[in-house]
């Protein structure tokens, strides 16, 4: 939500002292003090791998769940074991600090998230109850490549969708789900992994910000995902965040199998000079960006001398349920994803992917303070969050970033 809420009056230092809370430099972590990251006051020196084992190390059988659970591998193919992992997510994943909004990430978009090229089914793993066969855990990983520090390509896998039924929570449980799935992506010869949190664990890479844009201020208003300023009429903010009528960048259009090739040259030059970000082969590139409605949006600019895509906008649909509210069940929210300007200005680009998210009925357009996003926040009247998003690595050194060197995106 739009930190306005709380703090009307939002300046740097406030949001440096707004970090700063949330991280107690001395909590003692039973679990994570046992686990190859760097500790959370540690300088690092040098980076690479922090621990460096064999297949040997590995354990060969599952970790042990309490009696009553059994774990079980999701078939995401299979639209029932499917819809377990969405209603499991829709009712007991990530929520705001104030608990009125949850993420409610969708079917296809879950079917999407968990199945890029070379996934393994394997990595997909649930925690049932045995007696009623009941979804009450979930854990995924998928297989990606990050550049880290611009010298290193490291082969690892990205975390997601940890989530323990609210009924089970603070049982020690999420641990044994961790690892699990370390234990079989270790067991693929696998030994780093990429993921984001709200929460502070040792040890972020980076900490980075959410930022929101209005598109739908009355509707923002009344699920109070955002407030009305002081001496500012609901007729005035709908104004203030009107977008543009019309696109600015010529021939803007959705991105085609066909611009693939040259799509992928375009990121792999542009993420190059962020310390971390992802290497995609042209099969990660269509997967991550083929436009699918109500999950991924992506619009080129293609030069029409040479066919080459110049520029690209994109994002991703996750709506939240409202929780609660009287009148609005479902936020639905666009998330800034992979966006490069090279023959039009960043803040012509960015105006037309707000003006397509405002056109495809998004309520907000959300994006962090990664990449460049800095030079268009202020210029597009994006609003600083109450949430914060921090970016780890497990059994990785590097140094820590600013969020303008991260060049990655996790869904
Ligand atoms: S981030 C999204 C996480 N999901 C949610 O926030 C959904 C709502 N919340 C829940 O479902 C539960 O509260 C969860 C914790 C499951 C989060 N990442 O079982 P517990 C540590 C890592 O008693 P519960 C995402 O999906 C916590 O510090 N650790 O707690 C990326 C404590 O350890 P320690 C977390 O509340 C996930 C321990 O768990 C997180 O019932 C990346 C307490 O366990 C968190 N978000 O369950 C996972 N939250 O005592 C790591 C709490 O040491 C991947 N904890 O402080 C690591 C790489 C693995 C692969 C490696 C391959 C080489």
């Amino acid at each position: 939500k739009e930190i306005i809420k709380k703090q009307p009056v939002v300046d740097k230092n406030i949001l440096n002292l707004l970090s700063s809370m949330n991280v107690d430099k001395n909590a003692a972590h039973a679990f994570w003090d046992t686990q190859p990251v760097p500790k959370i006051d540690a300088q690092v020196e040098k980076s690479g791998p922090i621990e460096v084992k064999t297949l040997d190390d590995v354990r060969k059988e599952p970790l042990t769940l309490p009696a009553l659970f059994e774990w079980v591998v999701l078939d995401v193919n299979d639209q029932v074991q499917l819809n377990d992992v969405y209603t499991l997510l829709n009712e007991n994943y990530v929520e705001d600090d104030d608990n009125m909004f949850r993420f409610d990430y969708s079917i296809p978009f879950l079917k999407w998230a968990l199945q890029p090229p070379h996934y393994l089914k394997d990595w997909h793993i649930g925690v049932r109850v045995k007696e009623s066969k009941k979804l009450v855990a979930f854990i995924s990983a998928i297989p990606a490549t990050i550049n880290v520090d611009k010298t290193d390509s490291v082969k690892m896998v990205e975390i997601n969708f940890l989530c323990v039924h609210k009924k089970l929570r603070e049982k020690r449980l999420a641990p044994v789900l961790i690892k699990e799935i370390t234990r079989r992506v270790n067991l693929q010869n696998i030994w780093q992994a990429a993921y984001t949190a709200g929460i502070v664990l040792p040890k972020p890479v980076a900490s980075c910000r959410y930022y929101h844009r209005s598109l739908n201020p009355k509707k923002l208003v009344e699920c109070k995902f955002s407030s009305l300023p002081p001496r500012v009429s609901m007729s005035l903010l709908i104004k203030l965040n009107r977008v543009e009528e019309n696109t600015k960048c010529p021939g803007i259009r959705p991105l085609t199998k066909a611009d693939v090739p040259s799509a992928t040259r375009l990121l792999a030059k542009y993420l190059s000079q962020y310390s971390l970000a992802p290497s995609m082969s042209e099969e990660e590139v269509w997967h991550w960006l083929a436009p699918q409605k109500n999950v991924m949006d992506c619009y080129v600019v293609v030069d029409p001398k040479t066919g080459e895509v110049t520029d690209m906008c994109s994002f991703y649909t996750l709506p939240s349920s409202v929780i609660g509210n009287p009148k609005h069940k479902t936020l639905k929210a666009a998330f800034s994803f992979y966006n490069i300007a090279t023959s039009v200005p960043l803040v012509d680009l960015m105006a037309d992917a707000l003006h397509l998210a405002k056109k495809g009925d998004f309520d907000v357009f959300n994006c962090l303070d990664i990449f460049e996003n800095s030079k268009f926040i202020k210029e597009h009247k994006f609003q600083p969050g109450d949430g914060n998003l921090q970016y780890y690595l497990y059994n990785y050194a590097t140094q820590t970033k600013d969020p303008s060197a991260m060049g990655l995106v996790l869904l």
